[in-house]
């Protein structure tokens, strides 16, 4: 290994020891603060709206992971130019390194909610990052650090041995660093064992109990209730936030009569009603599976709304969450009689981390960019044309009304599958309005009437199946819904953005 080589690995271990360090002194002061997270929620924030449909489209919702692992890499090549660049010459590498640690400091202030000390991660780490870099370049064989302007290394060196030796004591100081922080951080995760700590109270008002048939006989279909841990996830947040639940506020403000500020006790001992709802996203695609129903349990916004009193020339409320996403809205969707919740239950059980511990919205007929706010500590009762949610102003609505869709479950695209009875299932929803019919068409045949599973709700999907006579060849099937106003599932093709996709689903089975 030549000279430049062992130098790039130097800037690799220094960069290494810099983000270890700092993670471990977040880990005390502010878990947000650390620089790679601080760093990639901005990365998060400013993307455009483009970029981000690719990466849920491509990384779907790992795309979290695929942004820090492409984060790690170009910080190791960066980190590789400043370790060349310091044996040359010491302040160009050292400024490298600087001018990270301060982007990283930067980053950790702007969150919103940052910690006072949010700098400190990233600083700290910066130091240990230079002094590491020195240490290193000190040992390169050929004396390493050069005062030359012309960069050539004075003779006296103390070899390539004395070089890894270092090389190694530094790889395991920022390994032990970063599992040191990766320790205790699961030690101070108080707030998952106050979750798992918690019973959620009875409720006022239960639950219809599902009505016998909602469940498709097709084998392979989605189930009707989706498990918790099977329930899609979609937000900006890179760390999970951790929300105290005894300390956690909700604050309704704005244009009100009254401002009204509760906490999780005062949720915990209010009229809790249950209620069924499918969730879905805005980004959904055709066929696609960002949407989920769930057995929720919540207080009714109205009655919070209802106490707060909002002045007439009011027309929405903006949620936020404590990690600062905001969502839109319209007032009349939280005052009316439909089951909008501010809810800390999840099919029995206390909202996971993931899905908004310990409280968060979910309005039935609305996707989640508008309303489902998630770890949700304050409402603003304001007006469309006075406030703007996170993603109006990355380019999508300000509204968001559920489209009817529909999809194919069974069989699954380029099934092969043989010639005869072949069931064919799946789900439709038109949260709010309901599903009254399901039609299937193979190739440019009829559309034909699939049977109907039992309605939950109007707020839930519902499932439907069909039974296909087979016969050889490749075929192509296309399904589409009816809602309750009697409009018929568009086949016109548009976008996610800016407020939904709309088309049909179909796919193509090989039958033998
Ligand atoms: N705090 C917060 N809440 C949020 C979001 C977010 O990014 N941050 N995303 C919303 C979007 S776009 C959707 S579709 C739903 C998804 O909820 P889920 O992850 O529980 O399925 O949460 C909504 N609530
Ligand atoms: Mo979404």
């Amino acid at each position: 290994m030549g000279s430049g080589l062992l130098a790039a690995l130097a800037g690799i271990l220094a960069a290494a020891t810099t983000l270890a360090v700092a993670q471990l002194v977040a880990v005390v002061l502010s878990p947000q603060a650390a620089p790679l997270i601080a760093v990639g929620a901005a990365f998060i924030d400013a993307t455009p709206p483009a970029l981000k449909d690719f990466a849920i489209a491509t990384f779907g919702t790992n795309d979290k992971l695929a942004l820090l692992v492409s984060m790690s890499v170009v910080i190791a090549v960066v980190a590789a130019v400043a370790g060349v660049l310091a044996r040359r010459r010491w302040a160009l590498g050292a400024g490298v390194v600087l001018v990270l640690a301060v982007v990283g400091a930067v980053a950790a202030a702007v969150r919103p909610n940052a910690s006072p000390f949010a700098i400190v991660p990233s600083l700290v780490g910066g130091a240990v990052g230079l002094l590491t870099l020195r240490f290193l370049l000190s040992r390169l064989p050929g004396g390493g650090l050069s005062t030359s302007p012309s960069g050539e290394a004075p003779a006296h060196g103390l070899g390539r041995r004395s070089f890894l030796a270092a090389a190694l004591v530094t790889a395991a100081v920022a390994t032990a660093a970063g599992v040191g922080a990766q320790l205790l951080g699961a030690a101070t995760q108080t707030v998952e064992a106050a979750r798992r700590a918690l019973r959620l109270p009875a409720p006022f008002r239960k639950a219809k109990p599902l009505p016998a048939g909602v469940e498709s006989a097709v084998e392979g279909s989605e189930p009707f209730v989706t498990p918790n841990d099977g329930f899609y996830r979609i937000d900006t947040a890179l760390t999970i936030p951790q929300v105290d639940a005894d300390s956690w506020r909700l604050r309704v403000h704005g244009l009100v009569e009254e401002e009204v500020e509760i906490s999780f006790q005062d949720l915990l001992e209010a009229d809790l009603v249950e209620s069924w709802v499918t969730l879905t996203c805005v980004s959904n695609v055709v066929g696609g599976d960002l949407a989920g129903n769930a057995k929720w349990l919540g207080l009714p916004i109205r009655e919070l709304l209802a106490r707060a009193r909002p002045t007439t020339d009011a027309d929405m409320v903006l949620s936020t969450s404590i990690d600062g996403f905001t969502a839109s809205t319209p007032l009349t969707a939280l005052t009316d009689d439909r089951d909008a919740l501010l809810a800390i239950g999840m099919n029995d059980e206390p909202l996971p981390a993931v899905h908004g511990y310990p409280v968060r919205m979910v309005v039935p007929g609305l996707y989640g960019f508008v309303s489902a706010t998630k770890w949700v500590v304050d409402l603003e009762v304001t007006r469309y044309a006075d406030a703007r949610a996170y993603w109006t102003d990355r380019g999508w609505s300000e509204k968001g009304p559920i489209k009817t869709a529909s999809r194919i479950e069974v069989p699954g695209p380029f099934a092969r599958i043989p010639a005869g009875q072949v069931a064919i299932g799946g789900t439709a929803w038109a949260q709010q309005r309901g599903i009254t019919a399901v039609e299937v068409q193979v190739d440019d045949g009829d559309w034909a009437l699939a049977t109907l599973a039992t309605e939950a709700s109007v707020d839930t999907w519902r499932q439907w199946s069909f039974v296909w006579d087979a016969t050889p060849g490749l075929h192509q099937l296309t399904v589409r819904a009816t809602d309750a106003t009697g409009e018929v599932q568009t086949a016109e093709r548009v976008d996610t953005v800016p407020d939904g996709a709309t088309g049909q689903h179909s796919i193509s089975v090989t039958v033998d």
